[in-house]
């Protein structure tokens, strides 16, 4: 599910004026055509698809015991049922508030429909939280400009390079050429991790020995300009929302990748551990006060997610989820499906 503007330019839609006219595809890249089409077109990606993901996260929401299917075994819609509700949405970190907008408005559903069943009331919260949903689920545009540059924030230990790693794979599959900037400049391992998910693509990787990350991010964006490269994604170094001046350093790079190309970044993906709980909320609203998100990938749901956190992002800044993170290898990377969620929660 991303958009690959190239293979559209056929259609009539949805480039806004604004934006260069669509280059013609180059004729080297022909034979890789078959691929980004399916890639592009097909709902889900090539590996695990549907059944995959779905299996995976509702394992993984069923270990924390976070799944609601639980409650719908009774016979009455009473007040009991709500009230198991609430905890069971609360303890599946889907917050108070969240929690709170739910649980009103199943209450006003199952008086409107005259629902007479708990499972009736299950099909009803499903429709409400991939109503809730909803919003998260939107491509990434790749194509509308060359490169397309993104750059990967997130606090320590997210899953950012993990994740670099298993996006690359995903681009490429569907016939965009990568290349990949050692943003984290911390520490000589972070390059080599880097460079190890490089060379499982076989991508070429950016980097520079110590240095500013800055100007690493600058030479990759001028880099990947030079060669045509459909992407350019440029990883960084953890840090902490409340680390001012490594939010600040965050910032420069930003600044310095605009000045290597107009209108770059054109996507800024927070990376986000989804077992952090709420505290995932608080990095959210962090990281896009201070660079301006466009996008989230969402990681270790296989893991002791609960899941109930994108309930949570969906109320407080419903920036699209691009990607869910569903394990450590290069296939684990899928998009996200709001419908497939919400029945993921209920089901688990
Ligand atoms: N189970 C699981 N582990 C993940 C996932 N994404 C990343 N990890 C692991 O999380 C750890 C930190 O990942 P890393 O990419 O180095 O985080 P960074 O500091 O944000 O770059 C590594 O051990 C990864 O293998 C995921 O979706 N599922
Ligand atoms: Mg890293």
């Amino acid at each position: 599910m991303f958009r690959f503007f190239k293979r559209k330019s056929a259609a009539p839609a949805p480039t806004p004026a604004t934006l260069p006219p669509v280059e013609a595809e180059p004729v080297e890249a022909e034979p890789r055509q078959s691929d980004a089409e399916a890639a592009a077109s097909s709902p889900e990606p090539a590996a695990g698809g549907a059944s995959g993901w779905f299996a995976r996260l509702r394992s993984g929401l069923r270990k924390t015991g976070a799944g609601l299917s639980g409650l719908f075994g009774g016979n009455r819609i009473d007040e009991a049922l709500y009230e198991e509700l609430e905890s069971a949405l609360i303890m599946a970190d889907a917050g108070v508030a969240a929690t709170r907008d739910v649980l009103d408005q199943l209450r006003r559903k199952v008086r409107a429909s005259g629902a007479q069943t708990p499972q009736q009331v299950r099909e009803l919260l499903r429709e409400i939280l991939a109503e809730l949903l909803a919003p998260l689920q939107k491509p990434l545009d790749i194509g509308r400009t060359q490169p397309t540059v993104m750059m990967m924030v997130g606090v320590n230990g997210a899953g950012k390079t993990t994740s670099i790693g298993k996006l690359t794979r995903h681009l490429q599959r569907a016939g965009c050429s990568v290349l990949l900037a050692a943003g984290d400049t911390f520490r000589a391992a972070a390059r080599e991790q880097l460079a190890a998910w490089g060379e499982r693509n076989a991508v070429q990787v950016i980097a520079q020995q110590g240095g500013d990350p800055a100007a690493v991010a600058f030479d990759a964006v001028s880099a990947g300009r030079a060669r045509g490269s459909d992407v350019v994604i440029v990883d960084t170094a953890g840090r902490l929302p409340t680390q001012q001046h490594l939010m600040e350093e965050l910032k420069k790079i930003r600044r310095v990748v605009a000045k290597a190309m107009d209108g770059a970044p054109h996507e800024v993906l927070l990376v986000i551990d989804s077992t952090n709980g709420q505290n995932a909320l608080a990095q959210l609203r962090a990281f896009d006060d201070a660079v301006g998100l466009s996008g989230i990938i969402l990681t270790k749901l296989d893991g002791s997610a609960k899941g109930g956190v994108i309930a949570a992002i969906a109320r407080e800044r419903p920036i699209p989820i691009y990607f869910v993170g569903v394990g450590e290898s290069l296939d684990d990377l899928q998009v996200f499906d709001a419908q497939a969620f919400a029945h993921a929660l209920l089901d688990a």
